[in-house]
């Protein structure tokens, strides 16, 4: 097992490269950053990481295909590579529609295009000159000027198609999730898509890119991840609601109380326990050791820390070293 850790820059750049550094020393292997245009640019915060810490793997996790061209992708990415001495890594998704509606761009066939931009990408870091004439991607004889080395590819995905191509192309997947049975479903779906090229299922590292919130008192970490699961909740298919016995028409009222900043509702018990079992690896240490060791029965090979870590990230970054990496 790896572990790895989210870090969102909505904070200041020069913050997360001290829990970063942090998170190195306590013994996780892997950093993930964020990628939403309205907080501080994924590329900027990895290469200060790449300057501040020594051995941690720095991913983006994830950026899309749509608001950087794959060209421009691989470039920034092969000098996160180069500056790190080859800690980089490439995570991956198609980006969420809302965002793009507000930027005025497109959304079209995600699955497709994510694919043809890997394809693209891989080549562009292996110095290859790049023509293609995909569907979604198109390059006319494109090069770069210095090679990238050795970069994986990982994809953020959940959907059955998407998680299945991760299984044919990706060298891992981060799945925005925190529970055995999304996982048990997951691990079929990228095994599927594995067999499918020819590839060995243990290729890929599947990663539960978690919600996940630490204290030693049980009632302040389920307290910390409250809003996130809340979002969750909100953003999710029907169909993984009914999967873990939560009425979708829960949706709309956890939407409704979000969208009017309503919070008193949410963390008074609108968010309820089933759905923080759900969408959460949350309690004390002992408790998320117990849910990890499930997960890790089911094959999940890379355990996230994902938002919002514990209600004190620098002790909750102390206690996951001290008493799960251990
Ligand atoms: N998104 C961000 O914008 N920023 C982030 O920092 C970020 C982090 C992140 C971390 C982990 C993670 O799992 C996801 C993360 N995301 C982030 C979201 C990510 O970018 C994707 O939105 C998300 O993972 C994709 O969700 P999904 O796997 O459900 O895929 C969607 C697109 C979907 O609908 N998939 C379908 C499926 O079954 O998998 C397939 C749809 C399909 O086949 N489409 C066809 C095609 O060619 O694209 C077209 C069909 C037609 O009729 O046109």
């Amino acid at each position: 097992m790896t572990f790895g850790i989210e870090f969102v820059p909505s904070d200041p750049v020069l913050k997360i490269a001290h829990y970063a550094k942090l998170a190195e020393q306590q013994g996780f292997d892997n950093v993930w950053i964020t990628d939403h245009y309205n907080n501080r640019d994924v590329y900027s915060t990895l290469t200060v990481l790449a300057m501040n810490t020594n051995s941690i793997k720095l991913g983006t996790g994830v950026t899309n295909p749509y608001t950087r061209n794959a060209a421009i992708t691989a470039s920034s990415i092969a000098s996160v590579n180069e500056i790190s001495g080859g800690r980089a890594i490439l995570g991956l998704g198609p980006g969420d529609k809302a965002t793009f509606d507000a930027m005025g761009i497109s959304w079209d066939k995600p699955l497709t295009t994510t694919k043809e931009s890997i394809q693209a990408i891989r080549s562009f870091i292996a110095g290859d000159k790049v023509t293609m004439d995909g569907d979604m991607v198109k390059f006319g004889g494109a090069k770069m000027a210095f090679k990238g080395g050795n970069v994986p590819i990982y994809m953020g995905a959940q959907g059955p198609k998407m998680l299945e191509l991760a299984g044919e192309v990706s060298d891992g997947v981060l799945i925005n999730a925190s529970h055995p049975k999304d996982f048990e479903v997951a691990v079929k779906q990228i095994a599927a898509g594995a067999k499918k090229a020819g590839r060995d299922p243990k290729e890929v590292d599947v990663a539960a890119y978690a919600c996940f919130s630490i204290d030693k008192d049980a009632a302040k970490a389920k307290s910390a991840a409250q809003i996130v699961v809340a979002f969750i909740v909100a953003g999710s298919p029907d169909m993984v609601l009914e999967r873990h016995g939560i009425d979708p028409a829960a949706k709309a009222d956890i939407g409704g109380a979000i969208a009017k900043g309503d919070f008193g509702a949410l963390m008074g018990g609108m968010v309820t326990d089933g759905m923080m079992e759900a969408f959460s690896i949350s309690g004390t240490p002992d408790d998320c050791k117990a849910r990890i060791n499930e997960l890790l029965d089911i094959g999940v090979t890379q355990i996230v820390a994902g938002s919002p870590i514990g209600p004190n990230k620098e002790k909750a970054i102390k206690l996951i070293g001290k008493e799960i990496i251990g």
